[in-house]
């Protein structure tokens, strides 16, 4: 009945609040409270600042727009507006201290949850189906894996642990190194996912030429083949600006690497420990996944190229939910939500792979695709234009498929990341691609 249905809707909504807050409590409690205000890096803001931001934006949708209600704190929201402050300018904000920031938390989600338990659920299009609740889900989701960015940028003691993620299984240096996607259409993007945000819309037909596509992500140990065959020396690999990139900032390797005694090093959530061969690459910006794959013969894949490797069903001609399916993802099918604190092995996660054999398209880590950020045909914005609107455009490529740190709420085989091509300090890798001949995909 729709009565039954709109009470496991407000459930779904309920736990994924629940499971944001706890998580975003998680990754503030573990420090003292000043390092909440220190900034770790300019690249960054101050933890408190992502700690009540996510209240704001929380009290902003769910109270006001949802609930009608008056502003709690009219005068703080300057500050937590993003547009307003760079990161860099926010630890000299008259921030809310820690325990204001934890009790406006608190409050604003006290409240939320009654606005939540009289909302009709269905009508206007951003209670529909819990849309509102879902986005802000998603949006504190999206703070947490900033914040654990942030624990990642930090110096000193480890403050956060997890288990390893799991071995993987054994015969993955047999598998295919590349697979053939088959040319033709195949639907992209979603009209029918409840939570899917307003980029991921509308769903729509894509003619695609045939292409190959990496079984695996770009593991540590391929990479390093490439900076030890001189990849960061040889502007033959590089885009102009990529060049001009590397040589400016003396890149030579990803982000958080050292060469000592002999070997690569990493300093991975305060511990420094050997680079893991067999990990995929991470902390790497587009430019260095761009010159990896040229080095390598090959290129990135298009942003449409990776969601038909994740979705297309060849039986079918359908696209799916999650490459294993349309089943909710559990921890045997990706490593996601920071059940670990780094990306699982190449070849993991065999019951993740999608229907062409391709593996560990969702978790790991955030995949670089060639493709800059630009809206569907059909695109509009929803509900508001800073989502995304306002970043379409060659300045902002996309990355897909989420990483160990993304929250499932917010990993979907169409969901849509963005960042300039020069970040690093996102946990992001990459595979390649490329076009075959014609005989090949005859
Ligand atoms: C989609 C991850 C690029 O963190 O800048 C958070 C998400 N938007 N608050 C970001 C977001 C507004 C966004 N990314
Ligand atoms: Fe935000």
């Amino acid at each position: 009945t729709a009565a039954h249905g709109r009470a496991a809707l407000r459930a779904h909504a309920f736990d994924a609040l629940t499971r944001a807050r706890t998580r975003t409590l998680a990754l503030s409690d573990c420090v003292e409270d000043a390092e909440l205000t220190a900034q770790h890096s300019p690249l960054m803001s101050p933890l408190v600042w992502d700690m009540a931001h996510i209240g704001n934006q929380e009290e902003q949708w769910l109270l006001r727009a949802v609930g009608g209600r008056a502003p709690l704190r009219p005068e703080i929201d300057s500050l937590y507006d993003a547009f307003e402050h760079p990161r860099a300018e926010r630890p000299s904000l008259p921030l809310l201290p820690p325990n204001e920031a934890r009790a406006y938390l608190a409050k604003v989600r006290g409240d939320a949850f009654r606005v939540l338990e009289r909302a009709q659920l269905e009508g206007r299009p951003l209670v529909a189906d819990g849309f509102a609740f879902g986005m802000i889900a998603q949006h504190e989701q999206q703070h947490a894996e900033t914040m654990l960015i942030t624990h990642q940028l930090r110096r000193g003691p480890a403050a956060l642990t997890a288990p390893p993620p799991p071995a993987a299984p054994t015969g993955t240096a047999a598998l295919p190194r590349e697979v053939l996607v088959p040319g033709g259409p195949f639907t992209m993007g979603t009209d029918d996912e409840p939570w899917a945000l307003d980029n991921e819309r509308p769903a729509h037909r894509r003619e695609l030429p045939a292409f190959c596509i990496d079984t695996l992500p770009v593991s540590n140990g391929a990479y390093l083949r490439f900076i030890e065959d001189g990849g960061y020396a040889d502007s033959r690999w590089w885009t102009p600006a990529g060049w001009d990139h590397v040589c400016r900032n003396g890149l030579r390797a990803p982000l958080f690497w050292r060469q000592e005694q002999g070997g690569w090093w990493r300093r991975r959530f305060g511990v420094r420990e050997p680079v893991p061969e067999a990990e995929p690459v991470m902390h790497v910006s587009w430019y260095e996944a761009d010159a990896y794959a040229r080095w390598a013969g090959r290129r990135l894949p298009t942003e449409a190229e990776w969601e038909k490797a994740a979705r297309l069903d060849p039986d079918t001609g359908r696209s799916r939910r999650f490459p294993w399916g349309g089943a909710d993802p559990e921890p045997h099918h990706a490593n996601l939500g920071q059940r670990h604190l780094s990306p699982a092995p190449v070849g993991g996660y065999p019951d993740g792979a999608s229907a062409l054999g391709v593996r560990q398209l969702m978790g790991e880590v955030w995949e670089w695709t060639s493709s800059d950020f630009a809206p569907y045909p059909g695109f509009t914005a929803f509900p508001y234009r800073e989502y995304s609107e306002v970043f379409f455009g060659p300045s902002y490529k996309v990355l897909r498929g989420g990483c160990f740190g993304t929250d499932p709420v917010v990993a979907r085989a169409t969901f849509r990341n963005w960042d300039h091509p020069v970040r690093r300090q996102i946990f992001a890798g990459f595979r390649t691609a490329r076009t075959p001949a014609p005989e090949e995909s005859a």
